[in-house]
């Protein structure tokens, strides 16, 4: 089955502060998660090329809300508040994890596929060790996306990315990790490729238990 996914007709759909009121739950569903400030927006908006589709900021603590995109109706990319963003009263804090937390627990059977975010200059970080295992546990697709690459020599973004490989071997013998960029849109064309593939699969599997 082909059919060709414009990215730049995405819309955003909604935002939410409560699991409970996400009213879509079928679909394909990829969510974009790791810690604040490392790219999740920005990545968005790289992907659907529109400039402020999702809300960036040069400060962490951006995205406060989970916010869900739209490609078609089937199809949503979803961008969670980030994780590990200490500069705001533990009262906010607390929320914005429970709300994480939430997302993946409540969630869980509707995710397809989780892209896990690490800026190149942090490497893979204690918190994403929750994600990953995560991941692991609930048998979930985990890419990963290693953004900013822009900010490092290739020869340093390739040392970090045989890095992330080996740190997480014994959970992932094989991840697949992109390097990204949203400054010269490196690694942006392969994500898609990616998000049309996984949209592939899902439409085969659905047309397979249908008939
Ligand atoms: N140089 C460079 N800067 C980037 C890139 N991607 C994001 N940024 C910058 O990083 C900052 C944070 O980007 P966001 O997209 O808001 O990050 P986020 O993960 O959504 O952050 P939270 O919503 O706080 O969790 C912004 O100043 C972006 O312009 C990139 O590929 N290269
Ligand atoms: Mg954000």
């Amino acid at each position: 089955m082909s059919k060709i996914i414009n990215y730049n007709n995405t819309l955003f759909f909604n935002s939410f502060n409560k699991i409970k009121n996400i009213n879509i739950n079928n679909g394909v569903e990829i969510v974009l998660t790791g810690y604040s400030n490392s790219g999740k927006s920005s990545l968005i908006n790289s992907i659907t090329c529109k400039k402020k589709l999702a809300r960036v900021s040069k400060k962490p603590g951006r995205t406060q809300l989970i916010n869900f995109f739209n490609i078609n109706k089937s199809f949503r990319l979803v961008d969670l508040p980030g994780y590990g963003y200490s500069n705001v009263s533990t009262f906010k804090q607390n929320n914005m994890q429970k709300l994480i937390n939430d997302y993946f627990y409540f969630r869980k059977k509707i995710i397809t596929c989780i892209f896990l975010i690490i800026d190149v200059k942090n490497s893979i970080r204690y918190l994403d060790y929750n994600i990953v295992n995560f991941s692991k546990l609930e048998n979930k697709k985990l890419i990963i996306l290693l953004t900013k690459t822009d900010k490092f020599s290739k020869t340093n973004c390739k040392k970090k990315k045989n890095i992330i490989k080996k740190e997480i071997s014994n959970i992932y013998s094989n991840i697949k990790i992109y390097e990204t960029s949203c400054k010269n849109k490196k690694g942006i064309s392969s994500i898609k490729n990616k998000l049309n593939e996984i949209y592939k699969n899902y439409n085969k599997h659905f047309i397979t238990n249908k008939y």
